[in-house]
């Protein structure tokens, strides 16, 4: 499957961006009513976003949020991979697995997905060879520090473009050191995970400088609490408006995969920019 994302990667370089569903599937996420009920609100979701005009979904067990706990491997297998499973079985949707656990990136790949998304860009131990093993497409994120805290801000004193884009073009360099192809490798400067507000915009503003290193972006502000305290939406759902200006000024600077939870409205303003630009 993944010559098809390859190839849909490469055409997004004359056409628009591809648009990521994202499907959280921690049991906050599906928590009204019984199991029948949840899986139910699940499908229409996936349901929806296709209809809507995701090219893929990004499928995730493991919250990123700021305080979020921590599950273990079998956990996470436990809650990624039926819904990896029905998404092949019942759709003919891309599939992308977000984790940071090579066990579960193992997994994956033997589902046959078609991207890993690792907000810690291969840098569990065992990661990077399981993925160049497996022949699956990465995409590297960038966050300061552990995986434990990563949502704490440090001084960016070069400037956090550029030392975002030294990290990433560092773990991109290492996997390929270690057998990933380079057409494989995507990078995301990761908005939100440990960045001020001023961080996420000045990055945001200096975007093109990473989607010129010759890696495709991927690029996720989607209901972020940037949008948020930029448009003084406390609740996330406020935040569509401001998410999908944000994805068409990604779209104009590069990015080509947006992820995101407002697919239609994103497609929507997408298509919009695209014709009248
Ligand atoms: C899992 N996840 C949450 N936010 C993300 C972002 O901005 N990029 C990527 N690649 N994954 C994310």
């Amino acid at each position: 499957m993944s010559d098809l994302f390859l190839h849909r990667l490469d055409q997004s370089k004359h056409s628009l961006p591809l648009v990521m569903g994202i499907l959280n599937v921690t049991p906050d996420s599906f928590s009204d009513g019984g199991q029948f009920e949840q899986k139910d609100a699940l499908q229409r979701l996936v349901d929806n976003m296709l209809a809507a005009g995701a090219d893929m979904i990004d499928v995730g067990g493991e919250s990123t949020r700021p305080g979020a706990v921590a599950v273990g491997v079998q956990e996470e297998l436990d809650r990624v991979m039926p819904v990896v499973e029905w998404l092949r079985d019942e759709t003919s949707t891309m599939v992308s697995v977000d984790t940071t656990k090579p066990a579960v990136m193992q997994e994956a790949a033997r589902q046959g997905v078609d991207l890993i998304n690792d907000v810690h860009a291969l840098q569990a131990e065992g990661a990077v060879s399981v993925v160049a093993e497996s022949g699956v497409p990465v995409c590297l994120m960038h966050h300061p520090g552990s995986l434990e805290r990563m949502h704490e801000c440090p001084d960016y004193v070069d400037g956090v473009e550029h030392e975002v884009a030294r990290f990433l073009l560092a773990r991109a360099r290492a996997c390929e050191q270690s057998g990933i192809a380079s057409h494989k490798i995507l990078l995301d400067p990761g908005f939100g995970f440990g960045k001020t507000l001023d961080d996420n915009v000045r990055l945001f503003r200096e975007m093109n400088v990473l989607a010129e290193a010759g890696y495709p972006l991927l690029v996720g502000v989607s209901r972020k609490r940037m949008i948020g305290a930029l448009t003084g939406q406390e609740y996330v759902q406020g935040r569509v408006t401001g998410s999908v200006v944000a994805a068409v000024l990604a779209m104009m600077k590069g990015a080509r995969i947006l992820r995101v939870h407002d697919v239609a409205e994103t497609v929507q303003g997408l298509k919009t920019a695209q014709a009248l630009w």
